[in-house]
């Protein structure tokens, strides 16, 4: 693994004060030179608290604050533009909660030496979504029906633990996804292939989260499926 790249590692969080601890330390344990930017959203639980007292000793933790909770989404577009301000060559994002795991960070960033977008999948060979019940058919389902709809060319379109070749992404840039809340993973890809950007899939396997309550409300699903026609027709259109 080349150690030249600077490596900034983002993760977003709300109330994760359980899994925080052990988020961080696995970071710094798979990729040691890398830096991590977490965005904390002014967590009733204090997990921003925990953070402020691990920075004490961690000169390459960032906390950004914002003083509430203002979304997955432009928490991911502040952390892009975050790491090219500061110079960084590879961002990669992932969970907070742990479903994530750091194990699989140094693959990353093998495959980023190649590949300017790396998404971790579930969906492909080699990958797991250890999800139980309805929600892991919903994910199934809702992946593949993305795929189909789009046409776009990858089985995981609603994980967000994936990487950015920040310097070698052409016109790309996070911040012009429009698709808000969850959409916003799957609006990443589409904004990718309208820039001919290819997609590089590597098998992850998604842990269940253990601690702490999802943020997502299931509305979002019908909001993703409202998005999917209506980019799948921009898609379609402005061809
Ligand atoms: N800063 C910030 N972080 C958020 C916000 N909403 C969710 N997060 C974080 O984003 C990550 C994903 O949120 P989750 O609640 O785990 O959503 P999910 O993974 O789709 O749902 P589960 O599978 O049920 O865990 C976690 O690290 C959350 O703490 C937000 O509004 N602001
Ligand atoms: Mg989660």
């Amino acid at each position: 693994m080349s150690n030249d790249k600077r490596i900034l590692v983002f993760s977003a969080t709300y109330n994760e004060i359980e899994n925080i601890r052990e988020l961080i330390s696995g970071i710094q344990k798979n990729l040691p030179n890398s830096s991590i930017l977490i965005i904390d959203d002014n967590s009733p639980d204090k997990t921003q608290e925990v953070l402020k007292e691990l920075k004490k000793n961690n000169k390459n933790l960032f906390l950004i604050e914002r003083e509430k909770k203002l979304g997955l989404d432009t928490a991911h577009k502040a952390a892009f533009k975050y790491a090219i301000e500061n110079n960084f060559d590879y961002l990669i994002t992932m969970d907070a909660d742990l479903s994530h795991d750091p194990k699989e960070l140094p693959e990353f960033v093998k495959n980023l030496e190649n590949s300017p977008f790396v998404i971790g999948s579930r969906y492909i060979n080699g990958g797991k979504c250890l999800m139980k019940g309805t929600r892991l058919i919903m994910s199934k389902i809702g992946n593949q029906i993305i795929k189909i709809v789009s046409g776009i060319k990858s089985s995981e379109f609603t994980t967000s633990f994936r990487g950015f070749d920040v310097k070698n992404l052409k016109d790309f840039n996070l911040n012009n996804v429009k698709s808000r809340g969850y959409s916003f993973m799957m609006g990443t890809l589409f904004e990718l292939e309208r820039n001919h950007i290819k997609i590089k899939e590597i098998p992850i396997t998604f842990y269940d989260r253990k601690k702490g309550v999802s943020k997502i409300p299931k509305v979002e699903i019908f909001r993703t499926l409202k998005n999917l026609f209506f980019l799948s027709f921009n898609k379609r259109f402005s061809k």
